[in-house]
């Protein structure tokens, strides 16, 4: 049996129940087959492979809070401290009643790679909580937020390990997190990223990953010989990501008629009114049954339906395989150019591949949605430097990320014989740096 295919089938032993995990696994490995197999024999002495797969340490944690009524809740937090051969441990907090081992141990295993192609100096990490805020009043997340950060304070530091948002973590929750580190460790420092204005964080840092996204689609488009402008795109998730790819879009000139929250989404064939849901979403925090009452002419439709909508660019922004094998048929039907993932691992295995195989061009989400982590880099050097830059100048440097990451894994899978594959491009590009960090530091 090749080695990759023994460290498969040991991280499926070794970690029962973590399918999310196998599955980010399987795609990186996969992918990086052809530069392991290049020199297979001394990686394999080196475990390489056991130790990437291999958080460097995970945490788990109690963190009870007290709700409005008096009563006791429990949740469960975690940090994964998966890889710190390029840098300190960085990456998102997610706060979802999902969350679980596994879906920290997928998000923390694709941030190594992604925070690698980005080209600054971050490590691989993920953390959160089974916690939901939906519904929560704000006192009810301040003292989750507190009691979260109390644990977590012990293991994180602005050279050490950097949390962010995700999933249900917003400017609220790490504002909260932020001031409750503050006041244990007594230091003012860069610890988190995606603060607030007025403490240390960036501009640009909440349009990133949305804006990022679609700067690496048009530069893909432009490559081959044609741009955003005038496209029609359908987009999932209404949350931060989603809402900054539809303002994006819609700058650089397409139309985005659709979007989505875990109960329903939205049919705007006029184009999604982005001022209007940034009123629902940011303001309200409320369900997008509301558009209607924005957009008469809207249709608003209960469960899952976006993908069945023609469109020539797909970008799915909501959560983990939310894009089946059902829904990329409907694509190729209808015809789309390209599918980028805003969303960590939106898209099935077997999506994926039938996307690619019908000629669809495919930007995984370590790539695609690179632009929020990297631009979270970009406030750790404001704070580290005691500066903030212009809107301009951070969106300036994004815009320079995103393209390089373009050309950095189109590189990569044409060196391989792979091109156009862009998943094979952005696990090989994403890989080598950390092996070359990892070769240079010993066994550790
Ligand atoms: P938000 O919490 O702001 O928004 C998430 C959106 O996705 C909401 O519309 C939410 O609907 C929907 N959603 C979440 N979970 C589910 C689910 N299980 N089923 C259906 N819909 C769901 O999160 P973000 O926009 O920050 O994150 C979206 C994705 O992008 C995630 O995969 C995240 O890991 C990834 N990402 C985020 C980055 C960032 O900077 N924020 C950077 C890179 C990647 P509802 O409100 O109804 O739950
Ligand atoms: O998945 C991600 O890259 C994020 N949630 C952003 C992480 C960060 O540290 O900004």
């Amino acid at each position: 049996m090749s080695y990759v295919d023994q460290i498969i089938s040991q991280v499926t032993e070794k970690n029962p129940a973590e399918p999310e995990f196998h599955q980010a696994v399987r795609e990186v490995l996969e992918s990086i087959r052809p530069v392991i197999e290049q020199n297979e024999e001394k990686f394999k002495k080196d475990a390489l492979l056991e130790r990437l797969t291999n958080p460097e340490r995970q945490i788990k944690f109690r963190v009870p809070w007290v709700d409005d009524n008096g009563n006791v809740q429990v949740n469960t937090g975690y940090r994964v401290q998966f890889n710190s051969a390029i840098g300190p441990y960085k990456g998102g907090l997610r706060l979802h009643p999902s969350v679980n081992l596994g879906i920290i141990k997928f998000l923390g295993f694709e941030q190594i790679f992604k925070n690698s192609l980005t080209g600054l100096p971050i490590g691989g990490g993920k953390g959160g909580s089974d916690f939901d805020p939906k519904g929560k009043s704000d006192r009810e997340v301040m003292a989750f937020c507190q009691s979260f950060m109390t644990e977590l304070s012990k293991y994180i530091g602005a050279d050490t390990d950097v949390p962010a948002g995700d999933i249900g973590t917003g400017a609220r929750e790490i504002g909260f997190m932020f001031g409750q580190y503050k006041r244990l460790r007594g230091v003012f420092e860069g610890v988190l990223t995606g603060k607030g204005l007025s403490f240390g964080g960036s501009l640009a840092r909440t349009e990133a990953t949305g804006y990022g996204l679609l700067y690496i689609v048009d530069e893909l488009l432009r490559s081959h010989g044609g741009d955003i402008k005038g496209k029609t795109v359908v987009v999932s998730g209404a949350g931060n990501v989603a809402i900054y790819a539809i303002e994006k879009a819609q700058q650089l000139g397409a139309k985005v008629v659709t979007c989505s929250d875990s109960t329903g989404w939205v049919y705007d064939p006029d184009g999604i009114d982005v001022a209007a849901l940034k009123e629902i979403k940011e303001v309200k925090r409320a369900r997008l049954t509301e558009y209607k009452n924005y957009r008469p002419n809207s249709e608003y439709h209960e469960g899952r339906g976006v993908w069945q909508i023609k469109a020539d660019i797909a970008l799915p922004c909501a959560t983990q395989n939310e894009l089946g094998i059902e829904d990329a048929k409907a694509l190729v039907a209808n015809k789309v150019i390209a599918v980028a993932e805003g969303a960590n691992m939106p898209t099935t295995e077997e999506a994926t591949k039938y996307l690619q195989d019908n000629g669809v061009f495919f930007i995984p989400g370590k790539a695609a949605n690179a632009g929020g982590v990297a631009t979270s880099a970009l406030e750790m050097s404001q704070n580290s430097e005691r500066l903030s830059w212009s809107f301009e100048e951070v969106d300036k440097q994004l815009k320079g990320i995103m393209e390089g990451i373009y050309h950095n894994i189109d590189d990569a899978a044409k060196r391989y014989g792979y091109e156009d594959n862009f998943v094979v491009g952005a696990n090989i590009a994403g890989f080598e740096k950390v092996l070359d960090a990892m070769n240079a530091q010993g066994i550790v």
